[in-house]
Formats: C-alpha cells, sequence, structure tokens
C-alpha cells in the first residue's frame, strides 16, 4: 500500500512481493535507476554553472555543452546498471546498436533488458527548462546464459515489466509502474532521498490542454488538423488552452496531473512522427494505461505496435483517455 512520505527506497522492499516475478532483482534494477538519477541529476543541476565554472572544454556552452550532458546521461545510466549485474542489454537513443552485457557468459543469470532515453528534450538545458529520463524494462525472450539478441529489445510495449522516467524540473521527480499503479516520488537534493508524493497517480478522464508543436500544423494529417481546431473552437467546455514546452516528460508529467493530451504525429519531415517507439513512446504509453489514461498512433494501441528495429520512430497521442478517444475519432473520420 502506497504511503505518503515512504522513501522510495522502503517503496520498493515494502512493493517487492507485488512484483510479477519476485526475485528481487526487478527492485534492484529499479533501485540502480534511482541512484544514476541522482547523479544525473546532479550534473543537470550544474548545467547552468558550467560557463562560470570553466568545466571541460566549454568554449561554447551552446550546443555543445547540452551534447556533453546526452553523453553523460547515457554513460552513468549504462555504467550504473551494468556494475550491479542485473541486465544482460541495454539500448539507448545514444547508442546505435543495443550494448550486451556479459550475455555471452553461460553462468549470467541476468533476465532484464533496459530501453532509455537517458536525456531526453536535452535541447531544452541551455534554457534551463526541464528535461527527463524515460525507461523501460522487459524480460528477455532467448535463453538465458546466451547473447542477448536484437529480438530481446524488439518486444512489443504490452510486455514491458517496469517503465517509468524522471522528471528534473522544479523539483525533481521519479515517477514509475510495474503494472500495479504509477507512484511518483520527489528528490529532497538536500538529503538525496526520493519520497513518495504522488501515490497512485491517475489522468482526469477529461482535460482541457492540448500538446501539440503547432509549428509543423500544415504538416499534419487532416484528422489532427480538425481535432486542433475543434479545441479552438467556442463550445461547451471549450475553447482549450494549448500548453507545450517540447520536453516529452515535463509535458506527459503536466497532462497526468491537470488532464490533457500530448500529439506529435506524422507529416512530411517526420512522416512515422518524431518519437521513438522503444525508449519514449512505450514507457510512456504503459505508464498512461496505469494511470487510467490511453496511448495511441491514432488508429492502433501504443503498446500493441509490431517493432522492427530498435530506434523506430511512431505517431504518438497520449493522454487523458476521453481526448485521445476524440483524436481517434477525428483521425477515423478525416483522416491523413
Ligand atoms: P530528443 O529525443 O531529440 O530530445 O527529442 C524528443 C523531444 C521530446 O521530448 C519533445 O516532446 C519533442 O522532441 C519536441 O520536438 P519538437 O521540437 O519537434 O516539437
Ligand atoms: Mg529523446
Amino acid at each position: 500500500m502506497a504511503k505518503k512520505n515512504q522513501t522510495l527506497g522502503e517503496f520498493i522492499i515494502e512493493n517487492q512481493d507485488s512484483f510479477k516475478y519476485t526475485s528481487g532483482e526487478l527492485s534492484r534494477l529499479i533501485n540502480s535507476i534511482r541512484l544514476a538519477a541522482k547523479v544525473v541529476n546532479h550534473e543537470v543541476n550544474k548545467a547552468g554553472l558550467v560557463d562560470i565554472t570553466g568545466a571541460a572544454g566549454d568554449t561554447n556552452i551552446q550546443g555543445e555543452d547540452q551534447q556533453k550532458l546526452d553523453v553523460y546521461a547515457n554513460e552513468k545510466f549504462i555504467q550504473t546498471l551494468t556494475k550491479r549485474n542485473i541486465v544482460c542489454g541495454i539500448a539507448s537513443e545514444e547508442e546505435d546498436d543495443f550494448v550486451a552485457i556479459n550475455s555471452q557468459d553461460e553462468n549470467n543469470q541476468n533476465k532484464y533488458v533496459v530501453l532509455i532515453d537517458p536525456l531526453d528534450g536535452s535541447s531544452n538545458i541551455d534554457v534551463n527548462v526541464s528535461v527527463g529520463t524515460i525507461f523501460s524494462i522487459y524480460r528477455r525472450v532467448t535463453p538465458l546464459g546466451t547473447p542477448v539478441k536484437l529480438e530481446d529489445f524488439l518486444q512489443k510495449g504490452s510486455k514491458q515489466v517496469a517503465a517509468g522516467y524522471v522528471v528534473y524540473g522544479t523539483s525533481t521527480m521519479l515517477v514509475y509502474t510495474t503494472g500495479y499503479g504509477v507512484n511518483g516520488f520527489t528528490l529532497n537534493p538536500a538529503i538525496g532521498t526520493f519520497y513518495l508524493s504522488h501515490p497512485n497517480m491517475t489522468f482526469p478522464e477529461d482535460g482541457n490542454i492540448y500538446s501539440v508543436n503547432e509549428g509543423n500544423y500544415l504538416d499534419f494529417p487532416l484528422g489532427i488538423k480538425k481535432y486542433i481546431k475543434y479545441c479552438q473552437e467556442e463550445e461547451d467546455e471549450r475553447p482549450y488552452t494549448s500548453r507545450y514546452i517540447g520536453s516529452l516528460v515535463s509535458d506527459f508529467h503536466r497532462n497526468m496531473i491537470k488532464g490533457g493530451v500530448y500529439m506529435y504525429p506524422k507529416g512530411s519531415r517526420n512522416p512515422n512522427g518524431k518519437l521513438r517507439l522503444l525508449y519514449e513512446c512505450n514507457p510512456m504509453a504503459f505508464i498512461a494505461e496505469q494511470a487510467n489514461g490511453k496511448s495511441s498512433d491514432g488508429y492502433t494501441r501504443t503498446m500493441d505496435v509490431e517493432p522492427t528495429e530498435l530506434h523506430q520512430r511512431v505517431p504518438f497521442i497520449c493522454g487523458s483517455k476521453n481526448m485521445v478517444n476524440k483524436v481517434e475519432e477525428f483521425m477515423q473520420k478525416f483522416g491523413e
């Protein structure tokens, strides 16, 4: 039972038995993500100081530094997950191919693979706007003690055993699910401890926020264009309000708390949308569904999409159930 103010460490131990598989490895895995998140949080918070304190090769803080934090976060998560001996493979937005971890060793009993976007929305760092980490966890499908294979990563979202995100915002929060609802933990930076601040998070069924990059409007499918106009009409509870941070984790987090829909549809510049199925959309879709929300590509449930490649992109419509249903209705009616 989620108790407010419980620490994340206590929560993980207390809820270990409710996980689908109770060997304790999944708990250790979440624990290592918690640790890496704290390290990355520390670095992200220092981002604005790099120019002043003169950290490594920082002649141009603009594009350059942002690149470095992406790479830093990637290294920290991979290092932390590798050291703990829990996972047999990691796929990351920052790596072209997946990373195998001692998986050819026949004594290696690590059964989990992790897919991660170590620092999503990182172009926001230069301007002191929230960024996030997104993670997704599966059991491998190939036998233990054999080399991990692409098929271990190309699993449908519905097979996820856990997923979550960290938002490095005005407060840093870790939000995750193991398939038994969604809980959010806020970091007390003074003592480096995450506390349960948002037990049993749920999307309101309905909302009045739509989040989409309207700069791409002309490029959108007709169904999305019509939906946006519907949001702007003066009728019933409308017009809705538009909020778009350009940082998926933050936009999602706000919509989950307040009620809203996030959309990254396809367009001629992004023929399959922009966001990545395996480490951006699926984990968010799992959290959304666990929080009474919904996620689809406009027609098909996100977690039912059959993955064909590691860095695959899909259109992404995610948020309050009734709002996603409405977008689907428009897509069905007006299509592309
Ligand atoms: P990234 O993985 O390169 O950071 O891109 C993902 C980000 C999301 O966080 C955000 O929702 C989206 O890209 C914003 O894209 P755009 O600037 O095209 O609106
Ligand atoms: Mg990303």
